[in-house]
């Protein structure tokens, strides 16, 4: 049983599966640290998930718990993604849903990229 309010990591979450190879994925980029793939529902004409090899819940435990190696592999393959997919020239933008009430469906931390338009204004 948790001791805190925080949901404990479910390894049976999709992500996690897609890591372990058991479900497929459209791969973009990976490296030791993290995996980056499309998401299945696109939001923009690029919308790339960037998720780190190690299991955390969301963004709050991946930097509060994860060796500064992973930390600063990840956040390279977010910029690595968006170098190689062409972003970089008229921007994007990076976003994390963290808990329940800010959307977060799958638990396994990952961060969405979304470019390849003008992107409207962001609202909560
Ligand atoms: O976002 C979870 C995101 O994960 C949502 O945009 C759909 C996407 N998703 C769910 N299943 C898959 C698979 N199998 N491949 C690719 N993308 C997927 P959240 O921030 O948790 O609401």
């Amino acid at each position: 049983m948790a001791v805190s309010g925080k949901p404990p990591y479910d390894p049976a979450n999709i992500f996690a599966r897609i890591l372990r190879g058991e479900i497929p994925c459209k791969r973009v980029a990976e490296d030791e640290h993290a995996l980056a793939f499309h998401d299945i529902a696109p939001q923009a004409p690029v919308h790339v998930l960037v998720i780190p090899k190690g299991a955390y819940v969301s963004a709050a435990d991946f930097h509060a718990e994860a060796p500064a190696e992973a930390i600063a592999g990840f956040w390279r393959m977010v910029g690595r993604v968006a170098r190689e997919l062409g972003l970089e020239e008229h921007g994007y933008r990076l976003l994390s849903n963290m808990g329940e009430d800010a959307g977060q469906e799958v638990g396994h931390f990952h961060v969405h990229l979304f470019g390849g338009r003008r992107l409207g204004r962001m609202v909560p």
